[in-house]
């Protein structure tokens, strides 16, 4: 098992999937089969993909909150519900469905830390100014996107806090801010697993700064206004992938 020999690794069995909890939005069915082909593809290690649907959710009595105006996908404020989705045990990932991996998930998982509560990219959003246009203010706030990749530590006494009640009730900035936990309980991983369409850069010879992991953020080119955008051929040739695959499925 790698070259991992640190006493803060997971307790994970080789033999238990590692979890993946997807955000799921049925405008965007097709970017969450293409995000779960390419973790699938690359994995070596076996991971068990689950769509977070609010429908489902709301059936089972675990998310009634209404949808704010804030809210941009079904799975806003539901994705804080991955530990209790886990039974608040063990590690297990969220991330959007507007995400491509390039990279094998099992580095991701390896560098996971029990010290930890969770763990993500801290992407710095410092605004230069605040735009003000017509009344329209540029939604910046702390610690934007960090919610959109976390990897959870389920069992973490702190992470018990997320109940269905409190995500059912609690504030957007209490929970994509992390205000339950303490600065120092927050992981951080390298931002090339959610490397921000349209904001991160890589630097030329250091393939340190490579993406490991696509968030088009701003919209992926299953959308008409974002087919041309940066990286969009990357994902275009894994929906096709996709596709061939499914129809082989259908003839079967
Ligand atoms: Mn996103």
């Amino acid at each position: 098992m790698g070259s991992s020999n640190g006493e803060n690794r997971p307790a994970v069995g080789d033999e238990q999937p590692f979890r993946i909890f997807v955000g799921y939005d049925v405008r965007e069915d097709l970017a969450y089969q293409v995000c779960r082909h390419s973790i699938l593809k690359r994995s070596s290690i076996p991971v068990e993909i689950i769509p977070i649907k609010q429908a489902d959710l709301r059936k089972n009595g675990v998310y009634w909150r209404e949808r704010g105006q804030t809210e941009s996908t079904e799975f806003s404020f539901s994705r804080f519900l991955t530990p209790y989705l886990a039974n608040f045990k063990g590690w297990a990932m969220f991330v959007d469905c507007d995400f491509l991996y390039l990279a094998d998930i099992k580095e991701l998982r390896d560098l996971i830390d029990n010290k930890f509560a969770v763990m993500c990219v801290h992407h710095d959003y410092t605004p230069k100014e605040t735009t003000k246009m017509d009344g329209a203010v540029q939604t910046v706030y702390p610690r934007k996107n960090w919610s959109s990749m976390v990897l959870y530590n389920c069992g973490h006494p702190k992470n018990k806090v997320l109940t269905p009640e409190i995500v059912n009730t609690q504030t957007g900035a209490f929970l994509h801010r992390f205000q339950w936990l303490e600065d120092n309980e927050i992981g951080s991983v390298p931002f090339v697993w959610n490397f921000l369409e349209g904001h991160n850069k890589s630097v030329e010879g250091d393939l340190t700064t490579l993406p490991k992991a696509i968030h088009y953020t701003r919209g992926g080119p299953w959308f008409e206004a974002w087919k041309n955008c940066e990286f969009a051929d990357l994902w275009l040739k894994e929906m096709e992938e996709y596709n061939k695959e499914a129809e082989k499925k259908s003839e079967e």
